[in-house]
Order: C-alpha cells, then structure tokens, then sequence
C-alpha cells in the first residue's frame, strides 16, 4: 500500500529481496499473460513491474534501454532494419530511433496490456512508438521469428523478461537458431542476459548455445541499479559475415550532431561501450569456457 516498502521476492534471487518505497499505487492489473504493476516510486520514479520483478524505473532505464540498443547498432555499419523482441514499454524503440541511417523497425511484444499501461504512465519511453519505422506485431516472439524471412534484419535486439514467464523459450536453442537465420550475414543479436552475480548457470548455457549458433559472441554488462544485484547483462553475437568488432564500436552515436528535438544520451557514449566487455576475474573465469 501507499507509503510501504514493496519486497520483491523471487526465485530468480533466491535468499534476499529487492524493495523499493511506493509512494503510490497507480495502477494494478491482470492482463493474459502477467501481472502489471506501476507505481510511484520516493527515489526511482514511476516504476513498472511484472509479474513481481521490476522491468523499468524511470530513473535508470536510461542504463539499459541505451545500452541493448546501441551496443548493437553502433556495432555495424548504418543498420537499416532491426528488430525488437518484447520492449513493450517503447524505450528500446525510442534508442534505436536515434540513428538516422534506420529504414524499418519491427516489434514484437506478446502482451497489448503492457503497451497500453505504458503509454499511459510512460510517455518518455512510449514516445518511441509514435516514430514513423516503428511497426507494432503483437505476437509471440517464438512465433514470430519463425515465419520470418531469411536475412532480413540488420540486428535484432531481445528486450525480454526473465525465462519464467511468457519468456521462457527464449533462452533455449531453437530460438537462437531461428534469430540466425533471420539476420543478414554479419547481422548482430544483442539479447538481455541477466545478472553475473546471481544467474551464472543461465549465462553459461546461452553462452555455449550462442557459440555454437553465431560466429562471434561476446558479454557485455552495466550497472542498473534497481535490477537485482545491480547489475545486467548482455548477449552480444554476429553472424557468419563482414566480420564484426564488438569491442571497438564503428558507427558512434555519441559522437554524431545531437539533433536538437531529441533527448540527450543520458549512460551511452564510446568509453562505456568499450568498458561494458571487461569482466570481473570471476566472471571471466566463469564465462570464458562455455
Ligand atoms: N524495457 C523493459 C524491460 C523489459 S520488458 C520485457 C517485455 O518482454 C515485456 O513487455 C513482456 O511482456 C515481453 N515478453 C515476454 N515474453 C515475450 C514473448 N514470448 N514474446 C514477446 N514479448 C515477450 C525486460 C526487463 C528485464 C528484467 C531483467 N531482470
């Protein structure tokens, strides 16, 4: 209720809880697939959680809408057409919209509910609906990708919620295999990829199926704070092609004429996008063989 600290708990970290001062309710609700919850938040802002796990805040999305995106899309040269699984909440389509050379933006978000809560209490992030690239597929991404045609995207960006949910297949094998083929050669996935401190296993495994999927994979993580352990990360991978080089970022957002309409990058530039492929030596040890 108003005025109370809200534990998160939840398997995905189990033996410690997440909580967060509610301020107040703004809205509570069931759609199909999940619970949806935002609320006013003292520190964060309006957050929105499903499903019991908080998706966003408004004070830190700027972390990972920024980072899913243009870890990919300054990656390879002008990408023209990307793909986003999941995002519902439009921050992800709002990033990609910042490059000029995009024709085409497809989404696929499985739950209407979270689209319209979003647009509702997230006019920030939904505002990425409203570019003219953007169009709206509600699907399954499983589905989705499945019929779509070989080679046609440049990238494709998963911005999907934890594997217990409506999310759970994809982080298995034949959603990966599909993604491949569904990206041009040298085409690039970044997929969320949760946390180093608490899902090595999970990690490990996407690692060793994407290594056997994609010519190049790589982690990559950052620092946001209202998701557990502070942290997440990212899936970086390319296919067989024009090589690409991850780590050393070709087409730099950062560095390009700020358009006046648009916000400025709040996390993103170069040095972070290098440094968001260092690992912790234990994470290095843990990630490197898979
Ligand atoms: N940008 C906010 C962060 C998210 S949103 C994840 C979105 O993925 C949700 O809107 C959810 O409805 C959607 N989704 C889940 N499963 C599917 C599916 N099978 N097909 C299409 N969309 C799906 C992610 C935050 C990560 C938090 C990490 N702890």
């Amino acid at each position: 209720t108003d005025g109370e600290l809200v534990y998160f708990n939840n398997p995905m970290w189990p033996g410690e809880a997440h909580s967060l001062k509610v301020e107040k309710i703004l809205y509570q609700g069931k759609s199909e697939f999940q619970e949806i919850l935002v609320f006013e938040s003292s520190m964060y802002g309006k957050v929105l959680a499903l499903d019991g796990i908080v998706q966003l805040t408004e004070r830190d999305e700027c972390a990972y809408q920024e980072m899913i995106a243009h870890l990919p899309l300054c990656s390879i040269p002008s990408p023209k057409t990307v793909l986003v699984l999941g995002g519902g909440d439009g921050g992800v389509l709002r990033e990609i919209a910042r490059h000029s050379s995009v024709e085409h933006i497809d989404i696929c978000e499985i739950d209407k509910m979270v689209i319209d809560v979003c647009k509702k209490f997230f006019p920030d992030l939904s505002v990425g609906f409203e570019d003219p690239r953007v169009r709206l597929h509600i699907d399954d991404a499983v589905k989705f990708i499945r019929d779509t045609p070989e080679g046609m995207y440049d990238a494709i960006i998963v911005d999907s919620s934890d594997p217990i949910g409506p999310a759970r297949e994809l982080v298995e094998k034949p959603f990966f295999e599909i993604i491949a083929r569904a990206l041009r050669p040298g085409g690039v996935l970044c997929n969320q990829a949760e946390s180093m401190w608490l899902h090595t296993h999970l990690i490990q495994e996407m690692l060793s199926i994407c290594r056997e999927t994609f010519d190049t994979v790589h982690y990559a993580w950052a620092s946001v704070p209202t998701y557990p352990s502070g942290v997440i990360g990212f899936l970086l991978c390319s296919t067989n092609g024009p090589p690409v080089d991850f780590l050393n970022p070709i087409n730099p957002i950062d560095k390009q004429e700020v358009v006046k309409s648009k916000r400025e990058l709040k996390f993103y530039n170069s040095e972070i996008h290098k440094a968001a492929f260092a690992l912790p030596a234990f994470a290095k040890r843990e990630l490197s063989s898979f």
